[in-house]
């Protein structure tokens, strides 16, 4: 039988799914230019026994009640009727609020979770904490750009501007001459927008532009992080290493004579001091092609004539995410910045700085002339954060403090720890480290709609459904298309919208109404639309009413012209639209940052070697960078993400001559390893990585095992076993997820399969 089809959206794309046979079908959005197939992963993950049938409450923790406990990650779980979990978590929140205040409950809960504006975990669980209990402890900044969150703020003035509201698409097709991307632009990464996204415009505005004769500049260890759409040159850097390259080209311009000195005069602050550091005048070091290629790796010639490519002609410099996550990562994004200032690019149809270009489908898009409907979180009445990354230093080190952008702070004394909508065990540094932590909390409650890692260290984890489960509204700040998302598929097992556990939960905790203002979730999205509506209707519009807009399944919303933003408005106007920094400027040095006095951020762009280089145990440069066939960690179970896997494990790459002096052969199991841990995957050689560099992506969900040394081994491929668990500076205090080093060999033990698939093991007391 064959049932209607209905629109839906996930970070993903907007899409139209059904029931044909009994069986979950979808198709993408009749106006998406170039689909998304990360919407293959839904048929086969909706039913899936890695999903969540039903409450579950870890064995320890029911028999031993809340504490610390080592047992997190390989105990038993006892299932529960929603009733118990409920009474329990109420009354374990109670406990915890009584005696030690809401500032001993951790619900920064970062993640994506979906894209639905009503059922969107984060602002649930959010609201939730600030009604039950007053408040929470908090994270500021995401994984994604921790680093420039911070940062861009002082240089530039606003990081939403420069990543929102810059340079687009539209203008690269028609106006620029080279797109230099320090990162690249993988169309892999652009297909995911946090919201939902209509139409993937990149590939045909790469097209359009390459056939224009544009020239596209993939400088990255990965020639794939250009699509071959953009006919990109290629320059293989050596990881971490991009701020140096940035600063031969810097002293080559300034050898030529050819930096822009109207520009920087008129338009930027503190160009003398990097002049002075770039030349050498303070240590000596003239920072210039020869120098910079015996670190970066490219050679000097090519620096020069990479640079001379640039001159007299409309430059697009982008700085991907990636760059950034990782230590020291205001550099390169600073650097990249004031590079597009030497070429008096900033503010030009086409030319200048873009952050992040083409790392999400919604960034270098018009921006819609309305704002999308949030639900309100309410009032947090603690002050205590941490910058998302910090999360185990907090859970190891209450009470000791710590630098952030200029401020000194101190790690609150954490007792419970509520995550909904993120998954810590996927996107956390040094998991061994992260496990250490979770076993100091009182308790850990997780919901979710599967059996992730992390829901397998909860102690109370609570079955949420999945997106097709439920009715919602998809919209996002950069697509034009508000999407009726409805539901499609019935709950999984005894699954709840996390909307309807708050409720149950603040039922039980004596503020249901404060918390649901009388609203069922069907209500809340009549609601959200209403306002939608009510505000276009004042702007003039004439807009469906809500029944109209359901059976129609979108609504297209009005946006601004392609203005170019904040830094088109400054360099037009620089005096009557200055820049929120310091100066008003663009800071080529900033004396706030220099005066913080953070060894590990100076006062202007700086080549700092990384404390973490490859070595004679530990050789090879590992990168564990977004993965193309889901999104993080998300449906890591589903068709999808399941065909790109070899031998059950994911899949890393690397260069022939790494693998040969290794005795790897493409397809073999390899173990990549270090002093922090190690993981099994399946090898695929290309000569499109630079030698020296292993490449694994994120996300294959973690399945340890101890090792011989007593290590932990995921015998699943997840980098996160390996990677370090520092902050990116005192400034920044990011992520620095993307590159770590590693040894690699061949694998030639038995090891088991992958496991973490199948629940974990239950018991009944
Ligand atoms: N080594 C390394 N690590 C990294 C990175 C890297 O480059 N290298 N990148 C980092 C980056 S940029 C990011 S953004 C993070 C991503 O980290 P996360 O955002 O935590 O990763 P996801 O896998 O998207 O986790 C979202 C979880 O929400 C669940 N979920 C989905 N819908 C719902 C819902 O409606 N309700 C509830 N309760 N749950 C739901 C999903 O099942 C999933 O487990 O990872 C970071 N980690
Ligand atoms: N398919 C898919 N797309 C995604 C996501 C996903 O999970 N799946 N996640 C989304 C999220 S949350 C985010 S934050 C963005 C992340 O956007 P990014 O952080 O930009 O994405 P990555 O794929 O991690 O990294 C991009 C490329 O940078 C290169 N790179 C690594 N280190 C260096 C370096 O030192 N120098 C240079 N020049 N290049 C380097 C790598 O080859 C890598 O492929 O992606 C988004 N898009
Ligand atoms: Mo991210």
């Amino acid at each position: 039988m064959t049932s209607q089809f209905h629109a839906h959206s996930a970070h993903w794309g907007a899409f139209q799914a059904g029931l044909v046979d009994g069986r979950l079908v979808v198709r993408p959005h009749a106006g998406d230019p170039d689909p998304n197939p990360l919407i293959e992963n839904f048929p086969d993950a909706a039913r899936h026994p890695a999903r969540i049938s039903a409450p579950a409450v870890r064995r320890g923790w029911l028999e031993r009640g809340p504490g610390p406990d080592t047992a997190r990650g390989h105990d038993e779980y006892v299932q529960v009727s929603w009733n118990e979990a409920l009474d329990l978590l109420a009354r374990e929140l109670k406990r915890v609020k009584d005696r030690h205040g809401p500032s001993a409950v951790f619900g920064g809960s970062y993640g994506w979770s979906s894209a639905g504006r009503f059922h969107h975990a984060q602002s649930q669980v959010h609201r939730f904490l600030n009604v039950a209990l007053g408040g929470y402890v908090r994270s500021v900044n995401s994984y994604s750009a921790g680093c420039a969150e911070v940062l861009l703020p002082h240089i530039l003035g606003s990081f939403e501007h420069v990543v929102k509201r810059n340079v687009t698409w539209e203008q690269i097709a028609k106006h620029s001459d080279v797109v230099l991307a320090f990162g690249g632009m993988a169309l892999k990464n652009s297909r995911i927008a946090s919201g939902g996204v209509s139409r993937h415009v990149e590939r045909d505005a790469m097209l359009r532009a390459a056939q224009r004769g544009c020239q596209f500049i993939c400088v990255s260890p990965q020639r794939s992080d250009l699509p071959p759409e953009a006919a990109a040159d290629w320059i293989p850097v050596t990881p971490g290493t991009d701020t140096d390259l940035m600063l031969g080209m810097a002293c080559t311009l300034i050898e030529l004579d050819a930096h822009d000195r109207t520009f920087l005069s008129r338009y930027c602050s503190g160009w003398d001091e990097l002049e002075a550091y770039i030349l050498g005048r303070q240590d000596g070091v003239r920072k210039d092609a020869q120098w910079a290629a015996t670190i970066c790796g490219v050679p000097a010639e090519r620096i020069v004539s990479l640079t001379k490519s640039l001159l007299k002609r409309r430059v697009l410099v982008v700085a991907a995410h990636s760059m950034q996550r990782a230590e020291h990562g205001e550099q390169p994004i600073w650097m990249a910045a004031v590079l597009a200032c030497m070429l008096g690019q900033i503010g030009l149809p086409g030319g200048g700085y873009n952050y992040a270009l083409g790392t999400f489908g919604h960034y270098g898009r018009r921006n819609n002339a309305i704002s999308s409907p949030s639900l309100s979180q309410g009032t947090n009445s603690v002050k205590a954060f941490i910058p998302v990354a910090r999360i185990a230093d907090m859970l190891l080190h209450p009470g000791e403090p710590f630098e952030y952008n200029g401020q000194h702070l101190v790690y609150p004394d954490i007792r419970l720890v509520y995550w909904a909508g993120g998954n810590p065990f996927h996107h956390h540094q040094d998991l061994t480290r992260l496990t250490r932590a979770f076993s100091q909390v009182d308790t850990f409650v997780v919901q979710e709609s599967a059996w992730t890692a992390s829901a397998r260290h909860a102690d109370i984890v609570l079955p949420a459904t999945m997106t097709l489960e439920r009715e919602d509204i998809g919209s996002a700040p950069t697509d034009a298309l508000m999407v009726a998302m409805h539901q499609i598929i019935e709950p999984y097992g005894e699954a709840r919208d996390d909307y309807e556990i708050f409720c149950g939960l603040a039922q039980r905790l004596g503020v249901l109404d404060a918390f649901c203002e009388g609203r069922t979730a069907q209500e809340w999205i009549r609601h959200f639309y209403n306002t939608t509506r009510d505000t276009l209707v004042a702007l003039g519009h004439e807009v469906p009413d809500f029944g109209t807009f359901w059976e129609r399944g979108e609504l297209v919303l009005p946006q601004l012209e392609d203005d170019g933003g904040m830094l088109r408005k400054f360099r037009q106007d620089p005096d009557a639209h200055p820049l929120a920094t310091e100066s008003g400027k663009i800071m080529v040095s900033s004396a706030r940052i220099a005066g913080f006095g953070y060894i590990d951020c100076p006062g202007h762009p700086t080549w700092i070697p990384p404390v973490e280089a490859p070595t004679d145990e530990y050789p090879l440069h590992l990168i564990s960078n977004q993965p193309a066939a889901r999104l993080h960690s998300q449906l890591d179970f589903g068709g999808h993400s399941q065909s790109t896997k070899m031998h059950g494990r994911e899949v890393c790459t690397m260069h022939p001559d790494t693998a040969q002096e290794r005795g790897i052969e493409d397809g073999d199991l390899v173990r990549l390893f270090n002093a922090r841990g190690a993981c099994i995957a399946a090898v695929r050689l290309t000569s499109e990585i630079l030698p020296g560099v292993v490449q694994i992506p994120t996300g294959a969900w973690y399945d340890p095992v101890e090792d011989a040394d007593g290590k932990n081994l995921c015998v699943h491929g997840n980098p996160n076993v390996l990677t370090r668990d520092v902050g990116t500076s005192r400034l920044t205090q990011g992520c620095t997820g993307q590159l770590t080093i590693v040894q690699a060999e061949r694998f030639k033990g038995e090891v088991r399969p992958v496991g973490v698939f199948q629940p974990p093991a239950f018991v009944t007391l």
